[in-house]
């Protein structure tokens, strides 16, 4: 079973274009395809495979899929108006066992693209930290000659502005080594920088990264199959290949910290933001 839709938007001017879907079996959650902004490529496929979540108090682990089958409704397509600015909302509504989810997605007219994770509800009375896996198949300006850059907290300059290093090679990165990176297309120098979102809390042992960036090659796209409940898999993509002038894919990990303080039902939201860069 699938369900998808195409969007051109807003309709009495298109700046955003692409596919989203939904299909069940190996579900990656909604993934958006052949995402253009103002008739630029921008994303081969965005979407969202993997969930995993850890208790302190030892149950668990899980790999939490968000799919068809456990989503509560339909996928919603609606705009609204923020800051000033107009987005297109794609979102799903999701239930797992006690634990409600939300997979939100932004579209700004200005080419921001926020992804959002929320969630609420308590599987286990117990503090647990959820750790949501976004996967970007960047295309910038189409699939041939991109990079992925690392802002450092240094001011040397490699050629791409202070602190922005060129990732040459397959490889992950913490937050305490870049605080953003970025994905161009090395002619233009147009494409996105990723930042961390306000709410996505540091890495840890069961999680260590907050970035992979990997060559893409189709059969590693496992879509919902990637990974287990113990182990997310990626790492086993990184084999030092080159990425420089490549068709890349760029996994962001935000780490959602769930303090457990009683019965309660509160959203959290996790998520990074994606800022158009000379698009
Ligand atoms: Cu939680």
């Amino acid at each position: 079973m699938s369900v998808s839709g195409r969007v051109s938007w807003p309709p009495e001017a298109p700046v955003w274009t692409f596919l989203w879907e939904l299909v069940d079996g190996d579900s990656e959650a909604i993934a958006f395809r052949d995402v253009r902004f103002r008739g630029k490529k921008v994303l081969h496929k965005a979407s969202t495979p993997m969930i995993r979540v850890r208790y302190d108090s030892g149950a668990g682990p899980y790999k939490d899929p968000l799919s068809i089958g456990n989503m509560q409704g339909p996928v919603k397509v609606y705009e609204h108006n923020q800051g000033g600015f107009r987005h297109l909302t794609v979102e799903s509504y999701h239930r797992i066992g006690r634990y409600h989810l939300i997979n939100r997605w932004f579209f700004r007219t200005d080419g921001h693209i926020l992804p959002q994770m929320h969630s609420a509800g308590l599987q286990h009375p117990s503090t647990h930290q959820h750790h949501v896996y976004w996967r970007f198949d960047f295309d910038i300006e189409g699939a041939a000659n991109n990079l992925a850059l690392a802002h450092l907290h240094a001011t040397s300059d490699w050629g791409y502005g202070p602190g922005w290093l060129p990732l040459r090679q397959e490889t992950w990165q913490v937050t305490a080594s870049a605080d953003a990176w970025s994905v161009i297309n090395k002619q233009s120098g147009a494409g996105y920088v990723i930042n961390r979102g306000p709410f996505d809390r540091p890495s840890d042992a069961f999680e260590p990264a907050d970035m992979y960036v990997v060559a893409y090659h189709g059969p590693e796209d496992l879509k919902g199959r990637l990974g287990t409940a113990h182990a997310a898999g990626i790492f086993a993509h990184i084999n030092n290949e080159d990425i420089d002038g490549k068709d890349l894919v760029f996994w962001y990990i935000a780490h959602l910290h769930h303090h457990y303080h009683g019965p309660e039902f509160e959203w959290h939201a996790c998520g990074p933001l994606l800022w158009a860069h000379r698009l």
